[in-house]
């Protein structure tokens, strides 16, 4: 299939509720009624006939155990399932998941015979009405096994979780390193910082344990990405990761890193590729990077989900501060406790995954989700919950703008350290008007992000700064809004929708065909489209109006 042609092949939603699959333990296929699909992929880019495809498949595969040491514990990690998934060993159900974009671990130890044992998981990307996001999103439905999946061999007693990060409001010099063991034991874990910390002990009660220790480390930020190798151990069990130390917070309507006042200057961007569908390698992570840092950006909104945890792991190290969410998209059931339940799941164990990531600074608990009383109960709560895992972040949603008074006007801003903004002014909206009227309407007391605002625009289209889906009319949006964005002190960053067109069934103009075209770059990801030069230039103005002054600036300053 051509890839550019996916409105030939489009299949649209459909507009009864789809059954989810039942969930019955696997039928014994004849052998060859199975395929061989490799994993991690999206189902979707295996074969021509699974394009479309929405519905449940099984996987399966043998897998050889020799046992180990006789309290060895096996466990199976995957890393992400799209939508729902149940991992079965030899015909017996051991554990479900539901969420596209987080992980999960099933324990296999008690199940597992020597030699040949049979696994099987069955994953289903059906859209319904009470799950997390529902049946409308403006990006392709994936379905699969399409993030890593691995078997982890584990002593009897493990590090289940760990964290380290400088205690907020400490004087950037207290730094705390907490400890979750696999089961409620007591014990001493230790804890060493390759050239800050010599292994040190950390008391362990119930499974749990927590030390601060006075140390100054040199901290993290996008221009000096200091990261410091760190080792836990417990037992026979022993972790490393390598971790930033830096401090986020908001002053009034400023963000400050380490105490220093900045600027966000952004770019969202989607998990989508042309040959990968929504799998992510390393090589597409850091190509991603290099064209953000190429616009001068030190920022990424990670649209509209949990991303590959190699993302924020990157951005650690090339210095990238990200905006990371869960998908909490457009209308949800916000009445329904159970879908409240999935949403509150993906965010646990987004958190929960990416903590020890210094380059994560805002969690998203939502986007462009209309003011109800149902949808603000729902959406508080999530804030809560956000800052109650993670203290060392802030919180931030998309928010929609008041069209009538053009005002913020979204009840959820109460509950929010930072307040995003998504307006097209310039695009659904054909007046930039609305957008000054908004900004000199509104005084939100807090930062403000405007995390989207953009054109489509399709690459090579050429025509007048009005003549819909050319460069030129993506290009006089970019530099409209670009100008009257800078005239509220309180917008204190952006990301604008997208850096790259990607896939969606929602967008079937003769223009669109199946692609969503309001990306700087096009789903080639090399032909880059005329705004992106545009907003190169005014991220180079705005990083060179607040980089302090150098002796070499001042020279040149007073010739
Ligand atoms: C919304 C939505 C985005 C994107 C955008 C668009 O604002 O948040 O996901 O699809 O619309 O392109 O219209």
């Amino acid at each position: 299939i051509d890839p550019h042609d996916e409105g030939l092949r489009q299949k649209w939603y459909a507009d009864a509720p789809v059954p989810a699959s039942e969930w019955t333990a696997p039928r014994d296929y004849d052998d060859g009624a199975w395929q061989t699909a490799p994993v991690p992929a999206c189902w979707n880019m295996q074969h021509p006939e699974w394009r479309h495809y929405e519905g449940g498949a099984w996987y399966t595969r043998t897998l050889d155990h020799t046992p180990g040491q006789a309290d060895e514990r096996v466990v199976l990690h995957i890393g992400a399932a799209a939508y729902e998934a149940r991992v079965f060993l030899n015909g017996q159900f051991l554990g479900a998941h539901r969420g596209a974009s987080t992980p999960f671990c099933v324990e296999l130890t008690a199940h597992l015979r020597p030699g040949a044992n049979r696994l099987q998981i069955q994953v289903d990307n059906t859209r319904r009405a009470d799950r997390v996001p529902m049946r409308h999103t403006d990006w392709f439905n994936y379905g699969g096994l399409y993030r890593s999946v691995a078997l982890l061999r584990l002593p009897a007693l493990f590090i289940r979780d760990f964290g380290v990060a400088l205690v907020p409001g400490s004087g950037f010099g207290r730094v705390a390193v907490d400890v979750t063991l696999s089961d409620p034991v007591d014990g001493t874990a230790t804890v060493a910082i390759d050239g800050l910390l010599p292994p040190s002990p950390i008391p362990v009660a119930a499974g749990r344990g927590r030390v601060e220790f006075d140390l100054s480390p040199e901290l993290w930020s996008p221009e000096s990405p200091r990261l410091y190798g760190v080792t836990l151990r417990f037992g026979a069990d022993a972790v490393a990761d390598r971790v930033g130390f830096r401090e986020i917070a908001v002053a009034g309507e400023h963000i400050l890193l380490n105490g220093r006042d900045i600027t966000l200057r952004g770019v969202s961007v989607h998990e989508d590729d042309l040959t990968l569908g929504k799998t992510s390698d390393e090589a597409d992570i850091r190509r991603r990077y290099a064209d953000a840092k190429a616009l001068g950006c030190n920022f990424l909104r990670l649209a509209h989900y949990p991303h590959d945890p190699r993302a924020a792991a990157i951005a650690d190290e090339v210095g990238l501060m990200l905006w990371s969410e869960i998908p909490v998209y457009w209308a949800i059931d916000f009445a329904n406790p159970d879908t409240y339940e999935d949403a509150a799941n993906q965010l646990a164990e987004l958190i929960a995954r990416d903590r020890n990531r210094a380059s994560t600074i805002l969690w998203g608990v939502g986007n462009e989700n209309a003011d109800t009383d149902a949808r603000l109960s729902f959406m508080a709560r999530l804030a809560a919950l956000a800052r109650k895992l993670d203290p060392t972040r802030l919180v931030t949603a998309a928010c929609l703008i008041d069209r009538e008074r053009f005002a913020i006007a979204d009840r959820l801003a109460d509950h929010l350290d930072v307040i995003g903004l998504n307006e097209y002014f310039g695009w659904y909206e054909p007046s930039f008007d609305g957008l000054r009227r908004l900004l000199v309407n509104s005084a939100p007391g807090k930062p403000v992000i405007i995390s989207e605002f953009g054109a489509d625009a399709v690459a090579g289209l050429h025509g007048g700064p009005r003549d819909l889906f050319t460069e030129d009319c993506q290009e006089a949006v970019y530099r409209e809004q670009l100008a009257i964005l800078a005239t509220a002190p309180y917008v204190r960053g952006m990301t604008p929708w997208v850096l790259y067109d990607f896939r969606t069934e929602r967008r079937q103009t003769a223009f669109q065909r199946g692609w969503n075209r309001k990306g700087l770059i096009a789903e080639d990801k090399t032909t880059r489209k005329r705004a992106f030069a545009v907003l190169a230039e005014h991220y180079r103005a705005m990083a060179d109006a607040e980089a302090p002054a150098s002796p070499h600036t001042d020279s040149a300053k007073s010739r």
